[in-house]
């Protein structure tokens, strides 16, 4: 006779976004179907006595084969991408899908989708980044998008190329507004970046560490303030992405205070590092460039309070990997002479769960439930994928199972993504996950792989917890 349950996750300490208790887990079909004491039969059982039961990772905000300018090429694509996320804890992730100018999203949407397919080792779920938003872009091919499940936007405020103006802004959020999706919004005021980077070319100031002094903490500010504004004049909800400073996060509470719906959003590089990483010796620096860059250690204070307090609703990796000596990343020849030209953004997607863990949790700032809420059950709430983002009945059977007592160090060498080098090398880590079950399948058992690619899937997504369509 067939078991009733395929796996039971026993004797482990499970952990939600609200509650910390001991239960054992059944999974059947794929999904949670029993919590409690003395299940019952189970085809395999994993013993997971003095370890954590936890939902699995979602990072809402990784970059995978995202074109990346001429000569550039991102360090993973969805394979290596999603394996690495995998090892980490994650069993979801959420890349871009950018829109090129002049093209369409449906399109960009179908060469990502066959890039994926058969590749992963998480689920996936996309966010759409919208470059050009002309009129057949707002009015047809986004709502038509919304309704088969691509249920955020991200917009630019700072790139060449990538940027729109506040018009186009208040465009796609109307669009948002009259479809419910979510938008979120990358925050640096461009045209004093580009003022500060001319004045530091007629300097001669072209050095990685010219990055950051380009891109200064009022320009992030001033941009958080206008994306708010602009969204207060819509009337829609805002996701302020990757927040690296303290007057952000001002910014933030007070449009709160307002009464403004604002999801806000940071990253381990804004705890981890700072402007100073980016001096480096012989561009070394390059390794650190990201946007908005590193801060000091005031920001990292920030930034703590704020993932501390319940500001920060979600704490994302921002994994936007390049290889550091390669002439297809970092040192890319116009790179390696001039800061400018050096790809931004840093690889993440398998360290940021380790150091929120070790970092927060094992160092008494956050417990456990923090974590959670953080790093599975807002993202799932907000992003809308509502089978997946805790331990209860019914749900995915996305579970990684931590040891809260695993000494690590960060060594490239033990990752798995595509980059050769982490910003965190040498970074001591308490607490891992051990085993990761993806959809009730184990994927990883005790730090080994056991599991397939292709086991990872595409998820259509609801609208955002914070969202319903309404007419303008
Ligand atoms: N913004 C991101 O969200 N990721 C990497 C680079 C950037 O500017
Ligand atoms: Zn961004
Ligand atoms: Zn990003």
């Amino acid at each position: 006779m067939k078991a009733p349950y395929d796996l039971v996750i026993a004797g482990g300490t499970v952990a939600t976004a609200s509650d910390v208790f001991s239960a054992d887990v059944a999974i059947r079909d794929g999904r949670i179907a029993a919590l409690g004491h003395d299940l019952g039969a189970a085809a395999r059982t994993i013993d997971a006595s003095g370890l954590y039961v936890l939902p699995g990772g979602i990072d809402p905000h990784v970059h995978l084969a995202q074109p990346s300018g001429e000569g550039i090429v991102m360090a993973d694509g969805f394979e290596s991408g999603t394996l690495s996320a995998l090892f980490g804890g994650n069993t979801t992730v959420m890349p871009f899908c950018l829109q090129e100018k002049g093209r369409s999203l449906r399109e960009a949407l179908t060469a990502y989708h066959a890039l994926a397919e058969g590749n992963c080792y998480t689920d996936v779920a996309f966010h759409l980044i919208v470059s050009d938003p002309a009129p057949s872009v707002l009015g047809q091919e986004l709502p038509a998008l919304v309704a088969d499940g691509y249920t955020s936007f991200k917009v630019f405020m700072t790139y060449e190329g990538l940027r729109l103006n506040d018009a186009e802004i208040l465009g796609v959020m109307d669009t948002a507004r009259r479809t419910g999706a979510l938008v979120m919004v990358h925050c640096e005021n461009e045209d004093a970046i580009r003022y500060l980077i001319g004045r530091h070319e007629a300097a001669g100031d072209v050095a990685p560490r010219a990055h950051a002094t380009t891109r200064p903490v009022a320009a992030e500010r001033e941009a958080t303030h206008r994306a708010m504004s602009l969204a207060e004049i819509v009337d829609v909800p805002v996701v302020i992405v990757h927040v690296s400073n303290g007057p952000a996060i001002e910014e933030i509470r007070r449009a709160r205070a307002r009464g403004r719906k604002v999801v806000s959003e940071t990253c381990p590089q804004y705890v981890m590092l700072t402007a100073g990483d980016l001096e480096g010796m012989d561009w070394e620096g390059a390794k650190f460039v990201c946007s908005p860059p590193p801060r000091d250690a005031a920001a990292q204070d920030a930034c703590w309070t704020g993932i501390e307090d319940g500001t920060f609703d979600l704490f994302s990796s921002d994994h936007c990997p390049f290889r550091y000596d390669d002439p297809t990343g970092k040192l890319n020849p116009k790179g390696a002479v001039n800061f400018r030209h050096i790809p931004n953004g840093i690889p993440g997607v398998e360290t940021r769960l380790p150091i929120l863990f070790s970092e927060g949790v094992a160092k008494g700032r956050i417990d456990i439930r923090r974590f959670v809420a953080l790093t599975a059950t807002h993202p799932a709430g907000i992003y809308g994928l509502s089978t997946k983002g805790s331990i209860a009945v019914g749900l995915d059977a996305d579970i990684a199972i931590w040891d809260p007592k695993a000494e690590r160090t960060i060594r490239h060498a033990d990752l798995h993504d595509g980059s050769d080098y982490t910003p965190y090398e040498g970074v001591a880590i308490r607490g891992w996950p051990a085993t990761v079950i993806l959809g009730g399948r184990v994927m990883i058992e005790e730090g080994r792989l056991v599991g397939a690619k292709g086991a990872g899937l595409h998820r259509a997504r609801a609208l955002s917890s914070l969202t319903a369509p309404r007419p303008l």
